[in-house]
């Protein structure tokens, strides 16, 4: 009998060290210390058992189902120790991990050239004005001085909506309107759309301007060439410039700024057309009949005025051939400023 629960204990022992999930454990429990367990079924023995040895080997049976039960309690406990590191270890977070970051946007090209232009013009003491993008004839062509038979009024060129009202092909309607409510000194800037019947790769029938517009008492056309030098360099960096007469009906002398080609520096190239030369803007001093026509007289008040495209200017700095570009909205295109 001693010798059956030495073995029961040895065996017990070897297969609770070897039990591997919670529920072995416990079918080993039943197993042994179960109502029909093995233990259980020793002191069912007892009768084969010689009375006066009775006490003792119930004592060590006693013993074996206390020692038992310890053991089956630690191995539960290891086992669910166990399993809960493991769980731990699987579902740790490491918060030393950088972050996932924002997605930052950026700026239009024809956002960052057009912010220059006007970093400039605020800094001269000139203020920004917008007006509306649908216009009637009289602010987009008759003040202005353009005649009736003027090219740009066909509707070849021109988006009509009636014979009266139109897109604005420049945005010299709001100099208009701003001169027409308030008296001299004026000195503004217009940005923003613009429509033509034009399209290539160099002529979008929708893009930007920005005209400037500056009338005070004594404005020279020294005014002129030195605030526009200062714009060129600013935009396109310090590199000679030059004027040349032009025409303008609203102007009047008019002028013609060029920078040195940024491709050949004067060499003749593609880009310049081999003159050496970039036209990037039209200026000129406001013609009178335009400061009568919005009640200034044009013999107290003078002024300058110019008009530059926003994406031509864009295209030149950031060697862009296709002025679609700017409006197709490609991330790979818009990224890379
Ligand atoms: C008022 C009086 C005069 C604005 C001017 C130009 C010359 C000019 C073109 C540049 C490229 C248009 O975008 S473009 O095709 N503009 O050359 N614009 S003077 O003159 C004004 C404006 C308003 C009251």
């Amino acid at each position: 009998m001693r010798e059956r629960i030495a073995r029961l204990r040895e065996d017990a022992v070897a297969a609770l060290e070897a039990a591997e999930r919670p529920e072995d454990v416990e079918q080993l429990r039943v197993q042994y210390l179960g109502r029909k367990g093995k233990v259980t079924e020793l002191l069912r023995g007892m009768g084969s058992v010689p009375p006066e040895e009775r006490p003792h080997v119930g004592q060590l049976v006693n013993a074996l189902r206390e020692e038992l039960e310890t053991l089956i309690g630690r191995r539960k406990e290891t086992l669910a120790a166990a399993a809960l590191e493991a769980r731990l270890k699987e579902e740790t977070i490491d918060v030393t991990l950088p972050g996932r970051g924002p997605v930052l946007g950026r700026r239009h090209p024809l956002t960052l050239v057009l912010d220059d232009i006007k970093k400039v013009f605020i800094g001269l003491g000139f203020t920004v004005v917008e007006g509306p993008e649908v216009e009637t004839d009289w602010y987009n062509f008759e003040a202005l001085n353009i005649p009736p038979d003027h090219p740009a009024r066909d509707m070849q060129d021109t988006f009509f909506i009636t014979d009266d009202i139109l897109l604005r092909t420049q945005t010299s309607p709001v100099q208009i309107r701003t001169m027409s409510a308030q008296e001299p000194p004026v000195r503004i800037i217009a940005p923003g759309k613009v429509f033509r019947v034009d399209a290539d790769v160099t002529h979008s029938p929708m893009f930007h301007q920005v005209e400037g517009l500056y009338v005070d008492e004594g404005v020279t056309f020294s005014d002129l060439k030195g605030t526009l030098t200062v714009l060129a360099r600013e935009l396109l960096g310090r590199r000679p410039v030059r004027f040349r007469p032009s025409y303008f009906p609203f102007t009047e002398p008019s002028a013609e700024m060029d920078i040195e080609c940024i491709m050949c520096h004067g060499a003749g190239c593609r880009v310049c057309g081999n003159e050496g030369w970039l036209e990037i803007l039209g200026a000129g001093m406001v013609h009178p009949q335009v400061l009568l026509n919005v009640g200034y007289d044009p013999e107290r008040w003078t002024g300058f005025a110019f008009g530059m495209g926003i994406e031509r200017i864009a295209m030149l700095r950031y060697g862009i051939d296709d002025i679609r570009l700017f409006f197709d909205n490609d991330l790979r295109f818009l990224r890379q400023f």
